[in-house]
């Protein structure tokens, strides 16, 4: 009786996991995102400001290459807590798997093949080409990996990848440090399916020597407990010992074999390289726009981020306020399609930046009350601000001149949530 009712919440428990999994396993759901949103909005909105990503083409054939360009701002605002970009960072590419291949990769001109440190406050123009390898529909983003604190996203572009047209398999030929030419979709390929043979049988063996003996768990416990644990080693039969000693020795044999194998089929090898490379920042086009951020806050019903800022043209053109862009969304002051919208481009938010003053007169000193306000912050769900202990916000503003040169700067501040 007891028993039977102590072990029936586990068993609805038991049956309540299956029935979840079963039904998460039925119904298929299209991948539409690959957790960008779930990124904190505090690390998404003061790490690194990503704006001008270009993916093109869009549509390509397996072999083609894409090229994906950019820039970004390290954040003059990055949190406390968060290991910074300044340590050791690497450029890289997000795609949902090997489906591309990465043949070039670049930041402020230089190679980045190798990891290397970014400046806060500096501008970065990044630029990495890939090659399609297998044919569906991906989301790629370019992507910041910063040691210790994680992979920084930036916004992503649905690339669509045909089969060749001529049905050529992918190839991937280099020539080698030695003037061999290889595909590296197949060197060595041999060698390694070979070697996981080779091992998997050892490990087979070696589990089916021990498991084949009557003592396992239990009654290995129960043996143990019956004897006293000054006769539990009587378990240990000479023949195990011989048999331990014979696996120990193949592994040795095995792995001195492998290493001599590998020296004497690959004699001219070089280390894998490890060092940094550096890469100079560029100065932020700030232009002759001065800003100072006097408060912000959170309208968790409206959506919408205001800012009190003082704003003063030292310049002597007209400077007009076009774009507050954050955590990868672009809010814009006036319709999307007058601010260079490229094609597919996501995130995009046309008339959601409302701004008290628009124009800001050469010379004239304003106090301008700015307004980020669409349903983007709820469906990329930024509405996490409210939970973050450290309650600051950053973004770029962009803005341009009469001749309509566009200029940019960071922005940020404390940020006080608004519930009503
Ligand atoms: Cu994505």
């Amino acid at each position: 009786m007891n028993t039977a009712k102590s072990r029936s919440p586990a068993r609805y428990l038991g049956n309540a996991l299956v029935l979840g999994v079963l039904v998460l396993l039925a119904l298929p759901m299209e991948a539409v995102a690959h957790g960008e949103r779930a990124q904190l909005a505090s690390m998404r909105m003061r790490t690194l400001h990503w704006f001008d990503i270009e993916v093109s083409p869009v549509r390509v054939n397996v072999g083609d290459t894409i090229v994906i360009t950019g820039k970004f701002i390290p954040s003059e605002f990055w949190p406390e807590q968060l290991p910074s970009v300044t340590d050791t960072a690497f450029l890289n590419v997000g795609a949902p798997g090997p489906k591309f291949i990465r043949v070039h990769s670049e930041v402020n001109g230089v190679p980045m093949i190798r990891s290397t440190a970014f400046e806060p406050g500096k501008l970065y123009e990044f630029k990495s080409v890939v090659r399609a390898r297998v044919p569906g529909r991906y989301h790629i983003h370019p992507l910041l990996n910063v040691k210790d604190a994680g992979t920084l996203v930036g916004k992503g572009s649905w690339v669509e990848v045909e089969p060749s047209p001529t049905g050529e398999p992918f190839t991937n030929e280099i020539t080698t440090l030695t003037g061999e030419t290889v595909d590296l979709e197949n060197v060595g390929l041999k060698s390694v399916i070979g070697w996981h043979l080779v091992w998997i049988l050892v490990g087979v063996a070696f589990l089916a020597y021990w498991l084949a003996k009557p003592e396992l768990f239990i009654p290995r416990y129960m043996r143990v407990r019956n004897l006293g644990p000054e006769q539990a080693n009587t378990m240990i039969t000479r023949r195990d010992f011989l048999a331990g000693g014979i696996f120990f020795t193949i592994s040795m044999v095995l792995i001195l074999a492998g290493y001599l194998w590998a020296e004497h089929k690959y004699p001219v090898t070089i280390p894998l390289q490890t060092g940094k490379v550096g890469v100079p920042g560029r100065p932020v086009p700030s232009g002759p726009l001065v800003v100072e951020v006097e408060n912000a806050n959170y309208e968790l019903a409206g959506r919408s981020l205001t800012m009190r800022m003082k704003l003063a043209n030292e310049g002597d053109s007209p400077i007009e306020i076009r774009e507050f862009v954050t955590a990868n969304i672009r809010f814009i002051n006036g319709p999307a399609a007058a601010a260079g919208v490229v094609e597919n481009e996501e995130l995009v938010a046309g008339d959601s930046l409302h701004s008290s003053v628009s124009t800001i007169a050469p010379g004239q000193h304003v106090d301008v009350v700015l307004r980020a306000e669409d349903s983007l912050w709820e469906t990329q769900r930024m509405t996490g601000l409210i939970h973050d202990p450290d309650s600051r916000f950053a973004g770029l503003l962009v803005y341009r001149d009469a001749e309509g040169k566009r200029y940019y700067q960071e922005v940020g501040g404390s940020i006080l949530p608004k519930f009503f």
